[in-house]
């Protein structure tokens, strides 16, 4: 490219400026089309955004109180569950990340709290796992979803966790790993949740650790990127999948940190802001999200600690008192 000096010039830097203006902007022209497309998942995406800039340092630039309106609106009064956008249908997807937004901000009780948690308990099964929503699908990362929820909400209690843990086990397979349900394939995106949901239950111990350490650092391309199963692409998001997991079963050296660093960081539009899945692709705030919270599990001290279980700033979950187990080594 002109300009660009060959063999110097190349080294990377992180745009955390760039990246705090794409999401303040991000969400503020309300017909844009693409804005439009992403309704289904505007829960979801504003705790992608909005954690984002927290992890910056930067959410004093957004409208909170126009945020805890918008979730209040989202809460069911007839199941308690919160839904992506008004009107749609609650789901513990976005029931998880308005929880996860307010818990942020300490905002929790501007929804019905016991109505999310009737909400969870109304969706666990008699074998212990957990649908999505009152359409039945079962799948591991709901039995995440549920206990994160929970445990925010100070209630894991309110199900029956012995039942949730031996489903969540019943999902392991040969490699070590976990996939959606008895007999799925093992991925990396749910083997976060598989381990998440061990680590919130406290008992990690139940891992074969060792197999699965080897299973996820094998995700590791030689261009520094890593994939969610074998023979697949490096995606930007698995490396928060793969070094969250590894994080919590205190693995995260079986990476090669230089080179994901290198990865990510080539991942990032450094004209216009955000992060995309591999380095030239549409950024979004869901990879924006993930690279940052990823360089912050690298130990770039640019971002705020994260919280690998909860996928949350660490100083949120210490306000909490919370103690997600981690493996001892
Ligand atoms: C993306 N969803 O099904 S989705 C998601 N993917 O809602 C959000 N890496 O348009 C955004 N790919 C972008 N902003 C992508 C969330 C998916 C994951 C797709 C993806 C990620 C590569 C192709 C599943 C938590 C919650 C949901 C998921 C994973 C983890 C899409 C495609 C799918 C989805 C949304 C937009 C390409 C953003
Ligand atoms: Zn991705």
């Amino acid at each position: 490219m002109e300009g660009e000096v060959a063999g110097g010039g190349s080294e990377l830097k992180l745009e955390l400026e760039r990246h705090a203006s794409y999401l303040s902007v991000y969400g503020t022209d309300k017909d844009d089309y693409d804005f439009c497309k992403t309704e289904f998942l505007r829960m979801s995406g504003m705790y992608w955004g909005l954690t984002a800039l927290e992890l910056m340092a930067k959410s004093s630039r957004v409208p909170r109180e126009e945020i805890l309106e918008f979730i209040k609106s989202c809460q069911d009064k007839e199941s308690g569950g919160i839904s992506a956008s008004v009107g749609h249908d609650p789901h513990i997807l976005y029931t998880l990340s308005a929880v996860q937004i307010l818990s942020m901000y300490d905002k929790i009780d501007v929804i019905d709290v016991e109505g999310v948690i009737k909400y969870i308990t109304s969706l666990q099964l008699e074998d212990g796992s957990f649908m999505g929503d009152k359409w039945g699908e079962v799948d591991t990362r709901f039995s995440f979803c549920a206990v994160l929820c929970l445990s925010l909400l100070h209630r894991l209690d309110a199900i029956n966790v012995g039942r949730a843990v031996e489903f969540v086990l019943s999902c392991m397979n040969f490699d070590g790993g976990f996939g959606s349900r008895p007999g799925s394939e093992s991925h990396a995106g749910l083997i976060y949740c598989c381990v998440g949901f061990l680590s919130v239950c406290g008992r990690l111990d139940a891992l074969r650790a060792d197999e699965l350490g080897w299973w996820l650092c094998e995700r590791q391309l030689p261009n520094g990127g890593l994939n969610g199963r074998p023979e697949k692409l490096p995606d930007l998001c698995y490396s928060w999948w793969v070094l969250a997991s590894l994080s919590m079963m205190n693995r995260i050296h079986w990476v090669d940190k230089a080179a994901l660093e290198k990865f990510i960081l080539a991942c990032q539009d450094s004209e216009n802001g955000g992060f995309s899945d591999r380095p030239g692709d549409m950024t979004d705030p869901f990879h924006t999200l993930f690279g940052l919270a990823g360089l912050s599990l690298l130990g770039n001290t640019q971002i705020k600690p994260i919280n690998p279980t909860y996928c949350m700033p660490q100083e949120t979950i210490t306000r909490l008192k919370l103690e997600p187990q981690l493996l001892a080594l």
